[in-house]
Formats: structure tokens, C-alpha cells, sequence
């Protein structure tokens, strides 16, 4: 069976975000049975939800695997508690957020694993580096992305250099 493609979301607002975000790009391409085909850049971006935080960090990867998808994500979640644990001497308002965005054309609503997340067609710091590595993706919907972002409030979104 050939593996499947899914694309993940990350975002970090500790004070090193960006190094916090490329550790985890490397990471993700090491998980069993996956490997990263492609990352965005890094995005700067203000907070959504409680301004009374740090600008988030955020990109988003494209990767391979055979993992089922409930499997990914408890791999994605452990990926996350590692970071946490690592971080736990200086807790910051918010570690690193692994979201599984899209699954190939999967459309789940499970009580632990919505696919496509739901906001992401509703956020910036999703949509625009999706369209980075991917201008023509649709969602399984049939619904094209691109056009989506200009829409969007741009929450201060700026581009960062490429992850080296
Ligand atoms: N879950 C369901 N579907 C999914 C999915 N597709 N991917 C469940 C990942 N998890 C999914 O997530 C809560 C539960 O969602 C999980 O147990 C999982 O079973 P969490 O990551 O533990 O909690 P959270 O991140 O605090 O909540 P939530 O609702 O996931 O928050 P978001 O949507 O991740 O948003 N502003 C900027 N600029 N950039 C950001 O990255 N992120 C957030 C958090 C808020 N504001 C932000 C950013
Ligand atoms: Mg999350």
C-alpha cells in the first residue's frame, strides 16, 4: 500500500520559538515510518485567542507515512510532551502545537482527531505557508486554497528565513 501524505502544522511561542519549531521539523521527519517530504518558512504572527502572550512561531510540514492516523497523532502528541518536558524548568505560555491538518483526502470527526483541522481554512498562519509548498492544494471538499488567504485577517503575519 503506498504511504500516505499528510500535512502537519506547528506553532511555538516560548522565547527561542523558532529554534523550538525547527527541532521539531527535524523530529518529525524521524518518527516511525514517516519521513518529511517539505517545510514551509517560519512565520512570526501575533497571538489568536489572548493577546496577553508572545507572537507564535509558526510553519507547516508536508510528510509521508504509514502510520494510520490516530497512530500519527499519538506520535505527534508524544512529540509535544517531550518538548514540554524538556521546557518544564521554564514554562512558557505555550509549547510546541503539533496539528494534524490534512490526511490525504481523509474527512474524520473522531472525539480525538478531526480531519481537516477545523480552523484551518479560518487562520493565516496555516493557510499561507500551506500555499508556500502547495499553491494548486484543495481540501477534500474540492474547495481550492489559494484565494483563501487574501481573506483572512493577516494577524501581522510576517516571513522568516527558511529553516537552515
Ligand atoms: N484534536 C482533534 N483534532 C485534532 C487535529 N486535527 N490535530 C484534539 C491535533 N489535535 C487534534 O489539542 C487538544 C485536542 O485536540 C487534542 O487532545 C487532540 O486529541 P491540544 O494541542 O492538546 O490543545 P490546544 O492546542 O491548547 O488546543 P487547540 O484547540 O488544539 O488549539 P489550537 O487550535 O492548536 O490553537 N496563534 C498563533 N498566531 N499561532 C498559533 O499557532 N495556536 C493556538 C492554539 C492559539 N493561537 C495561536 C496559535
Ligand atoms: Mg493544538
Amino acid at each position: 500500500m503506498s504511504p500516505h501524505r499528510a500535512w502537519i502544522g506547528l506553532g511555538s511561542n516560548l522565547d527561542d520559538p523558532q529554534r523550538h519549531v525547527e527541532q521539531a521539523l527535524d523530529e518529525l521527519d524521524h518518527l516511525p515510518l514517516t519521513r518529511r517530504l517539505g517545510a514551509s518558512r517560519c512565520y512570526a504572527s501575533r497571538p489568536l485567542g489572548p493577546q496577553d502572550q508572545p507572537d507564535f512561531i509558526n510553519a507547516v510540514a508536508l510528510i509521508e507515512t504509514r502510520l494510520s492516523p490516530l497512530a500519527l497523532l499519538d506520535q505527534l502528541q508524544a512529540l509535544e510532551q517531550r518538548h514540554r518536558r524538556v521546557r518544564a524548568r521554564h514554562w512558557g505560555p505555550r509549547t510546541l502545537d503539533l496539528d494534524l491538518l490534512l490526511f490525504d483526502d481523509s474527512v474524520l470527526d473522531l472525539p480525538r482527531l478531526k480531519v481537516p483541522h477545523p480552523e484551518l481554512a479560518r487562520r493565516a498562519f496555516v493557510v499561507v505557508p500551506l500555499l508556500e509548498l502547495a499553491p494548486s492544494l484543495r481540501l477534500p471538499d474540492g474547495r481550492p486554497l489559494a484565494g483563501m488567504a487574501d481573506t483572512l485577517e493577516d494577524a501581522g503575519l510576517a516571513q522568516l528565513l527558511p529553516p537552515t
